[in-house]
């Protein structure tokens, strides 16, 4: 039976990235080897998210030791794990992550081609009353690893080789595309290993969820306005859209890829760029959504065509079904 056979015969994460790169005989192993040290951070954090509440009960989050040492918030161990597997993978040259205001040159002795941003935990507000969390990355890769420079990141989103995020949710889901459709793994703790539950994800055309901080509205610009009132009091007849917003991106946008829908983080009179950060943020998540036939729309372009002048620079955006994104891009369309 095909469900014995799953059961049995176990796509690992690890097993998938080596069968893709089989059909890539030219390649040496060397993005294996990078995914694995990003996994390796991905299961750290979720081991450590999952015993946060329990840290806390015990008396050990946010105060000092026994050694006398503070005790490292969440984030910044998190961004700490993520940047040593980096770096001891071998196979990285410059590294931006969202907790560190400078971009991480990896020493020449270390060095590989690859480029990685990431966010190591977003969702921040959401990790002390336990909700989903995140880690989103995006790899690009650099032109000449001895002569790395800011310019290698600095590339328009459609340039990246692999995006994806990992999920500590419910369960502990790595969604990963290396530009060939999107596939979905979910951690079976057990083994310790993520295995390929979710192959070839494929956003529906149109879906019934809007997400978006209607906290804003008073800010929001007419076309954001207009379309979340269309959601709400559809004028053809169609029904309503649902609400839902976790706010963790990455809980809101997995959410979005499974089930179909959009979602916003507009441009408002007090962000004229939105909140989200281009590199690590909205690249990946509009990379995946492209890869799912969804799209991922800033208010003026293609997300993906945006050239990043500064690693920590955001923009708007709206990201989902192909349908729901189409009717943003018309009613942006409009006001010109
Ligand atoms: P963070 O990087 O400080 O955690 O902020 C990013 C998060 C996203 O995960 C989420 O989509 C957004 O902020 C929610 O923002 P808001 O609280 O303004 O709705
Ligand atoms: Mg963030």
């Amino acid at each position: 039976h095909a469900a014995d056979a799953h059961r049995t015969d176990l796509m690992t994460i690890t097993r998938y990235v080596l069968n893709e790169q089989s059909r890539h005989p030219e390649s040496r192993g060397d993005f294996t080897i990078l995914l694995s040290h990003i996994v390796l951070g991905c299961k750290f954090v979720c081991s450590a998210v999952n015993k946060a509440g329990l840290a806390k009960l015990i008396g050990l989050a946010g105060e000092t030791n026994i050694q006398g040492e503070e005790q490292k918030k969440l984030d910044v161990l998190s961004n700490e794990v993520f940047v040593k597997a980096l770096v001891s993978s071998g196979r990285t040259c410059i590294l931006v992550s969202e907790e560190d205001e400078e971009a991480t040159f990896v020493d020449p002795a270390l060095r590989g081609r690859y480029c990685v941003v990431f966010d190591p935990l977003d969702g921040s507000s959401n990790i002390d009353c336990g909700v989903s969390i995140g880690t989103i990355f995006g790899i690009y890769m650099a032109q000449d690893k001895d002569k790395a420079s800011l310019d290698d990141v600095l590339q328009p989103g459609k340039n990246m080789l692999a995006a994806g995020y990992c999920m500590y949710g419910s369960s502990c889901a790595f969604v990963l595309s290396t530009g060939n459709g999107v596939n979905g793994f979910t951690l079976d703790p057990s083994l310790g290993e993520f295995i390929l539950t979710h192959p070839d994800i494929k956003i529906p055309k149109k879906g019934k969820i809007y997400s978006v901080n209607e906290g804003n509205a008073k800010n929001w610009d007419g076309p954001t306005a207009k379309y979340v009132e269309k959601c709400k009091f559809p004028k053809d007849g169609s029904p309503s859209k649902s609400l839902r917003y976790v706010g963790s991106m990455v809980a809101d946008v997995h959410r979005t890829l499974l089930y179909g829908g959009i979602f916003l983080y507009p441009a408002d009179k007090k962000s004229p760029n939105g909140k989200l950060r281009v590199l690590y943020e909205v690249f990946p998540m509009s990379f995946l959504m492209e890869q799912a036939g969804g799209q991922a729309f800033t208010g003026k372009e293609r997300a993906l065509d945006l050239v990043p002048s500064k690693i920590h620079e955001r923009s708007p955006i709206f990201l989902g079904s192909y349908d729901d994104v189409e009717e943003i891009k018309a009613l942006y369309a409009d006001e010109i």
